[in-house]
């Protein structure tokens, strides 16, 4: 069991301008308290440090357009006036930007390519990617919700070319809709892409229609993206362990995916305030569980959101035990 981290990715934070910012929520202390809680743990003695990188242009440019390319690159060019300036441009995309971002993002990225790329080529068994800032709202030609680049559909993408493997589950259980994940796969078969989220008739963030039940793919990939929306808050384990069950495994079973990557935010854990749902450690391990009887335990976990440093840390630590075998 592998996995990836690096202070680096701490320095992108906000504190510009906004002095309301300075409490925002996807704050740098989030991968520290979920590295320290694995420490403590002492479960890296039994798992191999990854070394991180920046992700490439040419691996970005897999998912995103140039544009998002150039407009993420420019942030480490801004001065402090420039990112003041266009402060409630990048409030309204739920993003806060400086100079670090980019560095921040592009290690993020790089680094579940590596989580993923070392799982694929069966070089590990499994790998936990600890990074931030997170990606799965992130489009194809749009930054937003916390997110710049669309880490697990880049990995997605960097492993179907540089490896056999064709079929990829990508499961999504952080507490909103994964938009650009499953914009990225919307029409590719070889993809299948399966969220659990609030939805609330698309009233929760994202929102609209994308993230609906009804919203399953298109063309070639009709059936291969799968919305489960919850009604309304306060979800708990029987909930998504339900739903596990009856929905996720069965098609899961079918689809044969030769890798797993979890899109694992950890917001819908009891405790997080954004969330506002009720899933326990053991919830997070017992889903975490499931999805290892697939690709022959061919799993890769890529962190996303989760807000809340308590609750968020002991989730990933419990996943953690489940990945390195210490737990069921
Ligand atoms: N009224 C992730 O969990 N909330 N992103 C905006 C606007 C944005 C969450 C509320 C929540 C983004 C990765
Ligand atoms: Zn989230």
């Amino acid at each position: 069991v592998g996995y990836v981290f690096s202070h680096e990715m701490m320095l992108h934070r906000s504190f510009h301008g906004n002095p309301e910012a300075y409490g925002h929520p996807e704050a740098p202390e989030r991968i520290q308290s979920v590295y320290a809680a694995i420490q403590r743990a002492g479960l890296f003695e039994s798992m191999k440090y990854i070394p991180i990188r920046a992700a490439k242009e040419h691996e970005v440019l897999l998912v995103h357009s140039a544009g998002l390319w150039a407009k993420v690159r420019a942030f480490e060019n801004m001065t402090r006036q420039e990112i003041s300036d266009s402060e409630s441009y990048y409030d309204s995309l739920s993003l806060y930007v400086m100079e670090q971002t980019t560095r921040a993002a592009l290690l993020s990225c790089g680094g579940v390519i590596e989580a993923s790329l070392a799982v694929a080529r069966g070089e590990l068994k499994k790998s936990f990617a600890i990074v931030r800032p997170p990606g799965h709202h992130a489009e194809p030609d749009e930054h937003m919700g916390f997110c710049f680049f669309n880490n697990v559909a880049v990995a997605a993408r960097v492993v179907q070319q540089l490896t056999p493997i064709r079929r990829i589950l990508i499961l999504d259980w952080d507490v909103h809709h994964g938009n650009g994940t499953q914009r990225a796969f919307n029409d590719d078969p070889s993809v299948l892409y399966i969220s659990l989220h609030r939805y609330e008739k698309g009233t929760f963030y994202p929102c609209g229609p994308f993230g609906s039940m009804e919203s399953c793919g298109e063309g070639d990939g009709l059936g291969y993206s799968v919305n489960i929306p919850w009604p309304r808050k306060g979800m708990v384990d029987a909930d998504y362990i339900h739903a596990f069950q009856q929905i996720v495994m069965p098609i899961c079973v079918e689809f044969a995916p030769e890798l797993v990557i979890i899109s694992a935010g950890f917001d819908a854990a009891d405790g997080d305030d954004l969330g506002e749902c009720h899933v326990t450690p053991a919830g997070y391990a017992h889903m975490t569980h499931m999805l290892s009887g697939l690709a022959g335990g061919k799993v890769v976990v890529a962190l996303e959101g989760g807000y809340n440093l308590d609750s968020i840390s002991k989730s990933a630590l419990a996943v953690a035990r489940v990945l390195t075998g210490e737990a069921p």
